[in-house]
């Protein structure tokens, strides 16, 4: 697709409607996406306890990009792209492993964990393994949350976002836990039909018979003028349980007020936490807390759940007992891979103080449901018939922030608007 088509695209998207369909379905616009999107922004690809120990190393590929994460001798977290510096071998090509060094398989050229080069026999004497280091990637960890950038500039605000989340994520000792299970999904749909359905819970009551369990309906906004009467006293109800509940664990230490700059920074995000109905504790079937040892010094086990998401792709639950971490990456313009893990106090022991089925059993049922009804949105895109819909402004502002947001950053690539002459 010519630039000029999809700057008309982007030019002509209608406010508070979804978007065209070629941005669901065209190969040229998920091409784009890649470059302007997932090859300049943040991305959450993991998390620390993926790679605990010194020589603990992971690969993902994002669109082109083949990437490793591994831990340095120091207990440093890096990123380098995954590819020889003799003649572009792929070096690692296990999802996760452990190594001494990192060994290309071709000709042994050998890079230490640090990325240097330290072997590579018979290159002459003129060769210079200064200069064949493996080619780093930008990371950071958000207390333990790692996230990567492939852009040479990273957008800068992530020191913003990162000093406003600390607090949050830190009593969850997410960096010090460990991952109990991960489980990879690929929805059959585009990253932005993902990304459009994680961002409102209007389709929750229909869909999603285990998630509305331990979630309030009331939790993901819906305005008092939408409700009858019934429903509009269990929201005023539940907007005084979010009150009280923000002073009580904003008074024993735990932030918990919403925070919310989804469509305003480069490197947007929101944050709250929020009560969970029932006993409260976790997100399970009973409700109930599903691991015996919390994550943290918590003052009560009902700590809710304090949910982050970031633009373009993860969003994130921390309970009282366990987290669970969601990472979306592009796979075509049709597919899209959801990792989710599962994570709880690293010395829980499976069968003893957490029952593997109850901990993972909410969300494997709710990633099934998103991503069947994910898939009804891609064929629908692909038809004749599909123009863009409304969003509710009452339950869907947050997918319509998403929508800003990506237009925004993509206008911000590919038409920028133009500099005044001085
Ligand atoms: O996971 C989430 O954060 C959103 C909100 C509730 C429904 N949805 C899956
Ligand atoms: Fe890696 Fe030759 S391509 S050592
Ligand atoms: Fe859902």
């Amino acid at each position: 697709m010519a630039q000029t088509m999809l700057k008309t695209l982007l030019r002509g998207r209608r406010p508070g409607y979804s978007l065209d369909a070629p941005f669901y379905t065209s190969p040229e616009i998920f091409a784009a996406d890649m470059e302007a999107i997932f090859e300049r922004h943040w991305i959450f690809v993991g998390v620390e306890p993926d790679i605990p120990e010194p020589g603990d190393v992971m690969t993902l590929d994002i669109g082109r990009n083949a990437i490793l994460i591994v831990r340095d001798d120091e207990g440093g977290v890096r990123a380098f792209h995954n590819v020889c510096r003799h003649r572009g071998a792929r070096l690692v090509h296990e999802e996760k492993g452990t190594v001494g060094n990192l060994v290309c398989r071709y000709h042994t050229w050998t890079y230490n964990l640090e990325g240097a080069l330290i072997h590579a026999e018979h290159m002459g004497e003129g060769f210079d393994r200064g200069c064949h280091g493996l080619k780093p990637v930008h990371l950071r960890s958000l207390e333990g949350l790692i996230f990567i950038c492939l852009a040479q500039e990273p957008p800068a605000d992530f020191d913003q976002m990162a000093a406003a989340m600390g607090p949050y994520i830190a009593p969850h000792n997410i960096r010090d836990a460990k991952v109990a299970y991960s489980h990879d999904l690929i929805e059959p749909g585009n990253w932005k039909l993902t990304m459009e359905n994680n961002r409102e819970c209007y389709h929750c009551g229909a869909n999603h018979p285990e998630l509305t369990v331990p979630l309030f309906a009331y939790g993901f906004g819906f305005a008092p003028e939408d409700l009858d009467e019934m429903e509009r006293e269990q929201a005023r109800r539940y907007g005084c349980l979010v009150d009280d509940s923000h002073g009580d664990w904003e008074r024993a230490g735990i932030p918990s007020r919403m925070l919310e700059h989804l469509d305003d920074m480069v490197t947007g995000y929101r944050t709250e936490r929020l009560p969970l109905d029932g006993d409260g504790e976790s997100h399970t079937m009973d409700t109930r807390a599903a691991c015996r040892l919390p994550m943290g010094p918590f003052p009560s086990a009902r700590m809710g759940g304090l949910h982050f998401w970031t633009q373009p792709n993860s969003w994130h639950h921390f309970m009282g007992d366990h987290a669970v971490t969601f990472a979306v990456i592009p796979l075509d313009e049709n597919r899209s891979l959801v990792r989710t893990k599962w994570l709880v106090h690293k010395d829980a022991v499976e069968g003893v103080d957490y029952d593997l089925e109850n901990l993972i059993s909410v969300w494997m049922a709710t990633n099934a449901q998103d991503s069947e009804l994910v898939g009804f949105c891609q064929e629908g895109a692909r038809t004749a018939g599909y123009e863009p819909g409304p969003y509710s402004p009452h339950t869907e502002m947050l997918v319509e922030k998403f929508c800003n947001w990506y237009v925004g950053r993509m206008r911000a690539h590919f038409d920028p608007a133009p500099v005044a002459a001085a």
